[in-house]
């Protein structure tokens, strides 16, 4: 079956935006430009469904980047923010909402004994790699390549996400002295993180990790490994930071903390904890997170942190979830179900809802395995799937996150959908 679908209107758009927006768009990775093409501009979405301006609708396996767990429009947060609204967008001074986020937090992920909400998971990570040098009086940061955590300058060293999606490097714009601050060594690899500590001895302020990678396609931990990254900072008077803006009530609840059973010393979370509105956290160990001004000397501010549009949203959401811990049983049997039907020739990752189907026959376990997927069949795949309905991250290097309001019907339409544009994909390798 041939599919004529429609992006006129998208066209339209997408050559205004690039006039006065870099690419077209906020952010790389919805630009297109490793799978081609002109993206959906998108006019609103419902459950698992979104509506792009050329009216086609299409099955949300995004959740703009996975806050949306809970699927558009979920009841609880639309009725939380439109509370919110009617009594003020921003006061820039404290409510007893946040001391109902923070205490949510901390019930969920116990190892958050103390928790400062910011804007976005960039914010949440840079402030979390300030707490951890100001803490242990070191400059150096262990971190993997592939791994993303948002566009921290010292962070933006063999990164994955729009990083690896556009091919860069590095970015020009970050000072060498910044980046000389990074180790940036493969995930997934114990003896090239003890290397590292042998090679800079008590000058290693953190390892911060995505304990179960998203940017660089969904790739989970080798078992043992996360242990050992414990052990190893333990042992060198380092922090451990678990970067869990994606995983964080994602894989579990108590997000990869939870499901692999380590505690870290600094963890970051955004995405589901604004319910699609604006948010981000980190937090830790009570003992760090004290050396945070006012109560200490290490700075970090912001006019919107603990926006209370932001704070009601990812509340309510926060409060579903764990009224409903049976929803991460369905999330997992989906997703489950999504992964089962790849053909041979194509490795799946997955954990929980987060989900890859990598152009590649070899496991992938880190980022030069990932980048042995042929890119060009994912673009042919992705754009068949397009064709037919399926919403997914537009880059080999990104997760797909499933949502509760994914039903069955929508998945008998992925699996089929599925099926036929791994055959188009493929059929130019016979
Ligand atoms: N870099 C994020 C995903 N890993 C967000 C991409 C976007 O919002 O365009």
């Amino acid at each position: 079956m041939k599919y004529t679908v429609n992006h006129s209107r998208s066209q339209q758009l997408f050559d205004r935006a690039r006039l006065t927006i870099p690419g077209g768009v906020n952010s790389p990775v919805r630009a297109y430009r490793s799978v081609g093409g002109t993206p959906p501009f998108i006019t609103h979405g419902e459950k698992s469904h979104i509506f792009d301006a050329d009216d086609n609708e299409y099955i949300d396996y995004i959740g703009s980047w996975g806050p949306l767990i809970l699927g558009h429009r979920f009841p609880g947060v639309v009725d939380a923010v439109s509370h919110a609204l009617s009594r003020g967008t921003s006061f820039g001074a404290p409510t007893e909402e946040e001391i109902d986020l923070a205490e949510t937090v901390r019930q969920i992920f116990p190892s958050m004994e103390m928790v400062r909400l910011v804007s976005s998971g960039t914010e949440a990570t840079m402030s979390a790699l300030r707490v951890a040098r100001g803490f242990t009086n070191r400059d150096l940061i262990v971190k993997f390549e592939g791994c993303y955590h948002g566009h921290v300058d010292s962070l933006l060293v063999k990164a994955g996400s729009g990083v690896a999606t556009l091919g860069l490097p590095d970015s020009p714009g970050v000072p060498k002295a910044f980046s000389d601050t990074t180790i940036a060594i493969p995930y997934n690899d114990v003896d090239a993180v003890e290397q590292a500590f042998r090679e800079h001895r008590d000058k290693i302020a953190a390892i911060i990790v995505e304990p179960v990678c998203g940017n660089m396609g969904c790739i989970p931990p080798n078992p043992g490994y996360l242990e050992a990254l414990r052990d190893i900072a333990t042992r060198n008077e380092a922090l451990l930071i678990f970067d869990e803006v994606m995983t964080g009530f994602r894989v579990a609840p108590g997000g990869a903390q939870q499901l692999y059973g380590i505690k870290p010393d600094l963890t970051t979370l955004g995405k589901i904890i604004g319910g699609g509105l604006p948010i981000a956290a980190y937090g830790g160990r009570a003992d760090i997170m004290t050396y945070v001004a006012p109560s200490g000397p290490i700075y970090q501010a912001g006019t919107l942190s603990g926006n209370p549009l932001a704070v009601c949203a990812g509340l309510a959401v926060l409060r579903h979830l764990q009224a409903h811990p049976e929803i991460y049983d369905q999330l997992n049997r989906y997703t489950g179900r999504l992964a089962a039907c790849a053909p041979e020739n194509i490795t799946v990752n997955r954990v929980g809802s987060m989900m890859t189907w990598f152009f590649t026959d070899q496991p992938v376990t880190d980022y030069a395995s990932a980048k042995t997927c042929d890119t060009r069949l994912f673009a042919r795949f992705f754009h068949a799937m397009l064709d037919r309905g399926m919403y997914l991250p537009p880059s080999q290097f990104e997760a797909l996150f499933v949502s509760a309001t994914h039903t069955e019907a929508d998945l008998a339409r992925t699996l089929d959908a599925a099926r036929e544009s791994f055959a188009v994909a493929l059929e130019s390798l016979e």
